[in-house]
């Protein structure tokens, strides 16, 4: 049974060490790692077969944050979880710092750089195919967002995924509602994109992406059906954990002053 007042702390963390690096660097995309937190927790805490002492074994599940700009908490996470000395996040974003403002495979526990959006799918689709054809039972997670979903490269991959019945391949999609320049609705609708989703032969659910009773229970049928890539429509709000910054568009790139910097920090102590 997992204990989930100890993932609720590991959340608090991870957002409070993102908020200090990013007020630090003047850097942006906090909005965008606050909506991921939960999940990659909830995956960090022990759902991936993956560790510090993992990660060369050829049978260790594979995760892929496609979404590369949400670094910080990213980062954040792997210092959480004991990939990488949390001293380093003092540094993020600094010179001759080697985490940067987009994920980078120099770092323990990353698996591929990512950043530039539509990417992270087709190569997850590739890992996926390769466990298959070599018989291994590692999982592959990519981890997207929504906006992201609006490259035709992420469309090709789920159709592939779903025609090569790639049941080892999880899908999620970070559905925050916005990108970096307005709603995704008003950039581009995405009506029935669950609908969509499994005409491309995947299987698809839709949960609350920052509770960790729903995201354990979702996961815990992994795969969702036989022969299937498992899809998850993770609702979010970008910005969780800090009221002024949640839903903001501006949040996407804005980074906190002083007076933020402090508000932030009292918030994130009282949840
Ligand atoms: C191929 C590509 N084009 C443009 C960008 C610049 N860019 C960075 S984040 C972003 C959009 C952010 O919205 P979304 O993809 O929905 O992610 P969110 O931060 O809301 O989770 C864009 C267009 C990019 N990183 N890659």
């Amino acid at each position: 049974m997992m204990n989930f007042n100890g993932l609720i702390e590991h959340a608090r963390s991870v957002r409070v060490n993102a908020l200090n690096m990013i007020y630090r660097s003047k850097a942006s995309h906090i909005g965008s790692g606050y909506s991921c937190v939960e999940l990659l927790v909830y995956l960090y805490s022990g759902w991936l077969k993956v560790s510090p002492n993992l990660l060369l074994d050829p049978n260790r599940d594979r995760f892929i944050l496609s979404k590369g700009h949400a670094a910080a908490v990213y980062y954040a996470i792997l210092a959480e979880f004991g990939f990488i000395p949390k001293e380093w996040l003092d540094k993020y974003c600094q010179i001759n710092s080697l985490l940067g403002g987009h994920v980078d495979h120099n770092v323990s526990g990353v698996e591929i750089s990512t950043g530039s959006l539509g990417h992270g799918l087709p190569i997850a689709v590739g890992m996926a195919l390769a466990a298959k054809r070599n018989n291994k039972k590692y999982r592959v997670v990519a981890l997207l967002s929504d906006g992201e979903m609006e490259s035709g490269s992420n469309w090709e991959a789920l159709n592939m995924a779903g025609a090569q019945k790639l049941d080892n391949l999880i899908v999620i999609i970070d559905r925050n509602g916005l990108q970096a320049m307005g709603s995704t609705e008003q950039i581009l609708p995405m009506n029935n994109l669950d609908q969509r989703i499994n005409s491309f032969g995947c299987f698809c659910k839709t949960i609350d992406g920052h509770n960790f009773n729903k995201i354990h229970a979702c996961f815990k049928r992994i795969p969702f059906s036989s022969g299937k890539p498992s899809v998850i429509i993770a609702k979010t709000v970008k910005g969780k954990g800090v009221s002024f910054m949640e839903n903001k568009l501006e949040w996407h790139y804005r980074s906190p002053n002083n007076e933020q910097f402090e508000a932030a920090t009292r918030e994130l102590k009282q949840l």
